[in-house]
């Protein structure tokens, strides 16, 4: 049996007839790369449901690495995100004004985990193919956000897991619905996705 990466993408939401994210993680899927085999999992948006949806899929196929994707318009560059936060913010309203109602993503549970992605490893990689990408210290407080703080605080007890997120611009096709919004080719970001599960890979020794 091969080792197991397990490699989320969400399904399209804000009006957007495709999710970047899910479309390279469905391309992706079965592929071995690095000698694990990829299993992708399409994920509803929202925070209870990406939390609910990641860990059940945790458990069914007990993963060696964990990469979550998700949409972030606007950004223009992949974003390898360094931190999860405990705070889940379904309506925006953090965004709009701050809104103080705290709703944790699991209550009682830690306030932040990091990414354990190779994250310098992969920045390194990414550069060297003329990739645009940072890491980002923020994966926002929405799906994106309590998929990736759920993951690692499932796995919290198996330090050895690499688990992670990538936030990904518009992909070009949705360009024409933001004009003045940055956006990438799908090829160049399932690429950086290949990239990043290479050096996962890698790590896993
Ligand atoms: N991006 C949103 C949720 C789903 C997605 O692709 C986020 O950044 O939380």
């Amino acid at each position: 049996m091969p080792q197991i990466l397990l490699l989320t993408g969400f399904e399209p939401f804000r009006g957007e007839r495709i999710n970047p994210s899910w479309e390279i993680a469905r391309r992706l899927d079965g592929e071995v790369i690095g000698g694990v085999q990829i299993k992708s999992v399409r994920v509803p948006v929202g925070c209870g449901k990406a939390a609910r949806r990641i860990t059940g899929a945790i458990v069914r196929y007990r993963p060696s690495a964990v990469i979550g994707l998700g949409e972030a318009g606007g950004r223009p560059a992949l974003s390898l995100e360094r931190v999860a936060i405990n705070l889940a913010d379904d309506r925006g309203a953090l965004g709009k004004r701050g809104d103080p109602g705290m709703t944790p993503v699991i209550r009682g549970a830690p306030d932040a985990y990091f990414s354990r992605l190779p994250l310098a490893a992969i920045l390194r990689e990414l550069d060297r193919k003329d990739i645009p990408a940072s890491v980002s210290l923020t994966a926002g407080a929405y799906a994106c956000n309590a998929l990736m703080y759920s993951a690692l605080h499932h796995l919290r007890r198996r330090p050895t897991v690499p688990v992670g997120f990538i936030h990904l611009p518009y992909e070009a096709r949705q360009a024409s619905r933001h004009r003045s919004l940055p956006s990438l080719p799908i090829a160049m970001m399932e690429n950086a996705v290949r990239i990043a599960i290479g050096v996962t890979a890698r790590s896993l020794g």
